[in-house]
């Protein structure tokens, strides 16, 4: 038996929008606005309550030490917390706002997992991201390897890579650019790896908007994860899809079990990509291709359709779960009420849930979660503090009710009493999940 396991990232108290993602086009267009770090927690609660209520296990990955004044320390600027916030907001407004930044709440960005029938030693391999595309999300990764190795800490069945080297050559985004495909969860898969670039093919070069995820990057992982290489495939993201806002994969395709759904302009070669993707399978994809004349790639990122969570039920059948903004979107959501009445695919329900907090910094249902498909035997040996039960989702909620800021604003990332505020929520929130020691101010 193995199922798949969301583990979404909990949404941390200095969620702000600082407009620090160039290329993310919900990013750029908030950047300044006031955000309200509470509803924000309670809406990636809300989430994870409504997965776990479908009777999938749900995780919850830990948001990070923010705001990361030992960043601030570590170039240059000094004194007292108040005169480190202040010299930072007085030197770049921009490394104030990323040392507050709540990003590692899109926790498909925190890792590559390749599930133990992929692998060639038969068990789970995760590769933390290293994010080097942008500087706020760079600073991410220790933090993001720390929690992963003490929730995955059994090192008999689970390997905690290092990230990878951190230069473009070796850019990686993590889960938001992989999607694996398999009869069921527990079948061997076959691995899907999107890159926008590959350092060693100079006529690919960057145009409007960065390429995020680099193909040497892809490449290592399929190795270090002892993949099958006849199972596992690279294809480029479609340039003209990077340039529209589709900074990630993960906002034009997705996947689940056999069913594949994408929007025609995502890759660069998509006829060859269902054949090689088909073939090792030995089974045919179920393709469920959004065609320009449905909508175009524009409405694909304003709606975030692609960006849902497709998950196989219990009870059978699959559920898209959607962002609001795909319903209100009028072609998206025919298209989503067409695939759903179509017997030729297994999704048979549409779910919308409010994620407006994360959806103004580009990131949906998806993006909020790390898929890692575990045997019963693999999920008894991951600490269990992080498997959300009702009791769980209580205490949290009720942290959140607490600690949380109601809003947020850019002239309130100097505030030397709101950080502190911040670390003590953190302390208390460890003691919950049972991760004591993970922040460096706890060691
Ligand atoms: O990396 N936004 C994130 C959104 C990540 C979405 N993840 C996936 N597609 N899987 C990013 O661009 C914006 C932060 C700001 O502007 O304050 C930001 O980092």
């Amino acid at each position: 038996m193995a199922r798949e396991v969301n583990f979404d990232g909990l949404i941390g108290p200095t969620h702000n929008y600082a407009g620090l993602s160039h290329g993310n086009v919900a990013s750029a267009a908030n950047a300044g606005g006031v955000s309200s770090p509470k509803a924000a927690a309670l809406q990636g609660l809300r989430k994870m309550k409504y997965l776990m209520d479908l009777g999938l296990t749900q995780g919850v990955l830990p948001p990070q030490q923010r705001p990361d004044l030992a960043m601030l320390r570590r170039i240059g600027f000094s004194g007292d917390d108040g005169a480190v916030l202040a010299g930072a907001r007085d030197a770049d407004p921009t490394l104030l706002a990323a040392a507050w930044s709540a990003s590692s709440m899109w926790a498909a960005n925190a890792a590559t997992v390749s599930p133990s029938p992929d692998t060639g030693d038969g068990k789970v391999h995760i590769t933390p991201a290293n994010l080097v595309s942008n500087f706020h999300r760079s600073i991410e990764v220790d933090t993001t390897a720390r929690a992963l190795r003490m929730i995955f800490h059994d090192e008999s069945r689970f390997t905690v890579h290092d990230p990878l080297p951190c230069q473009m050559r070796f850019a990686d985004e993590g889960a938001a650019n992989h999607i694996r495909f398999a009869p069921s969860h527990g079948d061997p898969g076959v691995e899907l790896f999107v890159y926008g670039v590959n350092a060693m093919d100079p006529s690919m070069t960057t145009r409007k908007y960065p390429t995020r995820q680099a193909r040497s990057a892809c490449e290592a992982i399929a190795r270090m994860h002892r993949l099958d290489p006849s199972r596992v495939v690279f294809a480029r993201q479609h340039p003209d899809a990077i340039d529209a806002g589709v900074f990630h994969n993960d906002v034009i395709a997705t996947g689940n079990e056999l069913v594949f759904l994408y929007h025609e302009q995502a890759f660069a070669m998509s006829r060859s990509l269902i054949t090689d993707l088909s073939a090792p399978l030995g089974k045919p994809l179920v393709c469920i291709e959004a065609h320009d004349t449905d909508f175009s790639i524009h409405d694909a990122v304003k709606s975030y359709l692609f960006n849902s969570q497709i998950v196989t039920l219990p009870s059978g059948g699959m559920s898209l779960i959607a962002p609001l903004e795909a319903r209100e979107h009028e072609a998206v959501n025919a298209f989503i009420e067409r695939t759903v009445a179509d017997p030729r695919n297994p999704i048979n329900r549409a779910e919308f849930l409010d994620v407006r907090e994360s959806m103004r910094n580009g990131g949906g249902p998806a993006c909020l979660r790390l898929r890692v498909v575990l045997t019963d035997d693999e999920l008894s040996a991951v600490h269990q503090g992080v498997i959300l039960t009702p009791t769980l989702y209580s205490r949290l909620v009720d942290w959140v009710e607490r600690h949380y800021p109601e809003t947020l604003s850019p002239a309130e990332l100097a505030d030397p009493l709101l950080a502190r505020g911040c670390l003590d929520a953190l302390d208390e929130l460890t003691g919950i999940l049972g991760l004591a020691g993970l922040y460096p101010f706890q060691r």
